[in-house]
């Protein structure tokens, strides 16, 4: 391969940016460390997992998948037990002082993942929705990222059950070719949802959100949330920001399909191209999150301050 001297210059970013926050070396008072001999070391790849959630985040608000609201989330790759996710703030204004380490348990915040000094009750208020990844998180082992956004565009598909969301075209797999399944709170047992809890749609506890879990259906990767939105899971964070937009699309699609005089039931992807079309889009991604790493970084509005404007790297989470 040939190395230009840009490209030195990048990778030495990358990794002093890595010594940083592996040995916690720097003199940096505000990086929390009160004992930076003792902290533990950050592994590379929860480094990595950051660098990606933050970009994740950055690029589904410039696609427009997010707007002031929605979360997207990894799985801890160094424990598989935890995930992490920013606390409540817009996708596009979330660094690494955002990042909060959960327990896939019960959703509790462990601490800051890139601030050692803030832990337990001193992380600042969680989304109240995060129960929307701890459970899928429980629920699916393989799942290590998901994705919750109120993306207009599928709406009436979450609305006007009639009409099952397909796959409309190959970038879009995940949506799967039986219909997205659609969550509809009116239909919860009195167990899950007391007349006496607010009714405000939102994913607020454990039982909703092992609720909502359980609406995934084997043929496709998303949920639709009549009147709310979606969830996505995947089985990367990249994966799932491809899938969160190619969704969006897909509804477009469908829709304008609809206009056409098509209808019920959707023409779409059949089962075999939805398996071959899933396989192929895994190796699209990376191309995919290049651009868009790039375009976010060109944009002026987004800080990755783990990547440090440096080039993404090939592989993610
Ligand atoms: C870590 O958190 C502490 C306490 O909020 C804060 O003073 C410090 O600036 C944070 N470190 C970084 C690197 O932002
Ligand atoms: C990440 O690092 C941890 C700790 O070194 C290791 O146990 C884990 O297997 C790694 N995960 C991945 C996905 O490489
Ligand atoms: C993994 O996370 C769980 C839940 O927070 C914790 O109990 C356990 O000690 C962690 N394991 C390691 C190896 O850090
Ligand atoms: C949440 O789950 C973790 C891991 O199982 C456990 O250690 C912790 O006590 C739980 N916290 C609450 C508030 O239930
Ligand atoms: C789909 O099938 C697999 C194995 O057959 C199973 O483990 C999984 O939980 C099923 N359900 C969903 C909703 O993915």
């Amino acid at each position: 391969m040939h190395i230009t001297p840009h490209k030195y210059f990048l990778a030495g970013i990358i990794f002093s940016g890595f010594q940083l926050l592996v040995t916690g070396k720097d003199d940096d008072p505000g990086k929390g460390n009160d004992n930076p001999g003792k902290a533990k070391p950050i592994p590379t790849n929860v480094t990595q997992a950051g660098i990606d959630l933050l970009d994740a985040s950055h690029i589904l608000h410039f696609l427009e998948v997010v707007d002031a609201f929605g979360h997207v989330s990894v799985r801890n790759p160094a424990n598989s037990s935890q995930f992490l996710m920013t606390f409540a703030i817009a996708p596009a204004q979330a660094t690494s002082q955002s990042i909060v380490t959960y327990e896939v348990d019960n959703a509790t915040a462990v601490g800051l993942t890139f601030n050692s000094s803030v832990v337990g009750s001193a992380v600042p208020t969680g989304f109240a929705e995060r129960y929307i990844h701890s459970e899928i998180f429980k629920k699916f082992p393989d799942v290590l990222a998901v994705l919750h956004s109120h993306t207009q565009e599928i709406l009436p598909f979450a609305n006007q059950v009639s009409v099952p969301l397909v796959a409309q075209m190959h970038t879009a797999p995940s949506v799967g070719d039986e219909g997205a399944p659609v969550f509809d709170v009116r239909t919860l047992p009195q167990s899950v949802l007391p007349d006496s809890a607010l009714h405000d749609l939102l994913i607020r506890n454990e039982a909703l959100g092992d609720a909502l879990a359980n609406t995934f259906s084997n043929s496709s990767q998303v949920v639709l949330m009549r009147g709310h939105g979606m969830a996505v899971r995947a089985a990367s964070i990249r994966e799932v920001v491809f899938s969160g937009y190619y969704i969006k699309q897909d509804a477009t699609v469908q829709l304008q399909g609809i206009l056409l005089g098509g209808g019920t039931p959707a023409l779409g992807l059949n089962q075999r191209e939805v398996t071959d079309t899933a396989t192929t889009a895994k190796t699209l991604v990376g191309r995919a999150w290049s651009l868009w790493a790039l375009q976010v970084d060109k944009a002026g509005l987004y800080v990755n301050d783990l990547r440090k404007g440096a080039a993404p790297s090939a592989t993610g989470f």
